[in-house]
């Protein structure tokens, strides 16, 4: 219990460091931004505010100028299940990714950063 309180707030003061320091987003022609826009709504990322982990892929998203709709796995249990059910565990964070063959279900931050880097980065 006291653990879990002190997860909290160390992640809450981290999100709080990570919204004061936040690096400018990645500027697109208005044309451009519109078209990644389309693109991810075919994205979710299934998180809670106050995970480290998923700070980091928040942060990455920010910064690559991603509006992908956060899905709070802690405040909404129907997203939870989702996650449960698909990724086969509550572990967050997590990239829904849906397409043509259905969904797929991306586990692990760095993993979801470099996706998010090769697909709408700029290198
Ligand atoms: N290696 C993973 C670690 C993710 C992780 O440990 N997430 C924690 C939250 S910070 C989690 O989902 N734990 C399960 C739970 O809280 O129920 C990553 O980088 O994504």
């Amino acid at each position: 219990m006291l653990l879990k309180i002190l997860r909290e707030g160390l992640g809450r003061t981290i999100a709080l460091g990570d919204r004061l320091t936040r690096p400018s987003p990645l500027k697109r022609s208005s044309q451009e931004q519109a078209r990644v826009a389309r693109e991810v709504q075919s994205l979710s990322l299934y998180q809670f505010y106050a995970c480290p982990f998923c700070i980091k892929v928040r942060r990455a998203m920010h910064r690559l100028n991603l509006p992908i709709e956060t899905r709070d796995v802690n405040r909404h249990p129907v997203y939870r299940a989702e996650l449960e059910q698909s990724a086969g565990k509550v572990m967050v964070p997590c990239l829904r990714i849906e397409s043509d063959q259905g969904s797929q279900w991306m586990l692990e931050s760095s993993d979801i950063i470099a996706y998010l880097e090769q697909r709408f980065g700029t290198a």
